[in-house]
């Protein structure tokens, strides 16, 4: 996809804050520190448009980014950091289920887990409640770059079963290997609703 406009729209701290909007939604989920802000500068080609950071924890609020004046991208902060407080923690709960459970133009999340490890009991937890809440999903499994090719196909077999599904595309911000694989599905999702 040609991407002629990428920008911050808003960002939501509580379900209340979350803006009516019509446009379709492609959300990034995965635990904190997992890749998500960096999947999505690298699928759109603009650095530093989401931000990143090495600390865990650095999105705590819902971003919206509209793109080609057409869809959103919209970044959800990740779980499972576990140095955030238990009121903290319970907030986002409720702020990302909220989310999850009455966005009408939610066409498509993404699940994103980390190549380097087995999916964990809370991944396999935000699965399921995408599954409950009837939200199309698709398992992205990233940092590749960080294994070697025999690792990556042990890892990519190890998603496949633990998340059971044959559906993991294996992906790197650094090499944008997935990056047409990734698009082709976002693309179907926006057209299926239009
Ligand atoms: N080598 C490599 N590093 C990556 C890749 N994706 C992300 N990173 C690094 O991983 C760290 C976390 O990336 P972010 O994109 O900020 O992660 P996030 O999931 O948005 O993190 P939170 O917002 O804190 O939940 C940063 O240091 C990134 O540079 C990748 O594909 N390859
Ligand atoms: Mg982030």
């Amino acid at each position: 996809m040609r991407i002629t406009s990428a920008k911050f729209s808003f960002a939501a701290t509580t379900p209340a804050s979350i803006p009516k909007e019509r446009r379709p939604e492609i959300a990034f989920i995965g635990r904190s520190n997992v890749g998500k802000s960096s999947l999505i500068n690298s699928l759109l080609g603009v650095r530093g448009l989401a931000r990143t950071s090495s600390t865990p924890g650095r999105t705590q609020s819902i971003n919206f980014f509209l793109i080609n004046e057409s869809f959103f991208f919209v970044d959800l902060p990740g779980y499972g950091y576990a140095k955030i407080s238990k009121d903290k923690r319970q907030e986002w709960g409720k702020l990302i289920e909220r989310y999850l459970a009455e966005r009408e133009q939610l066409v498509l999340c993404i699940l994103i887990v980390d190549a380097r490890h087995e999916p964990s009991p809370l991944d396999l937890q935000m699965k399921s409640w995408l599954q409950h809440y009837g939200i199309p999903y698709l398992a992205v499994s990233t940092k590749v770059d960080k294994l070697s090719k025999n690792e990556q196909h042990k890892s990519w077999l190890t998603a496949r079963k633990v998340l059971d599904t044959d559906a993991v595309i294996p992906y790197s911000a650094v090499t944008k290997e997935g990056a047409g694989k990734i698009w082709e599905a976002i693309r179907n999702s926006i057209a299926t609703k239009q």
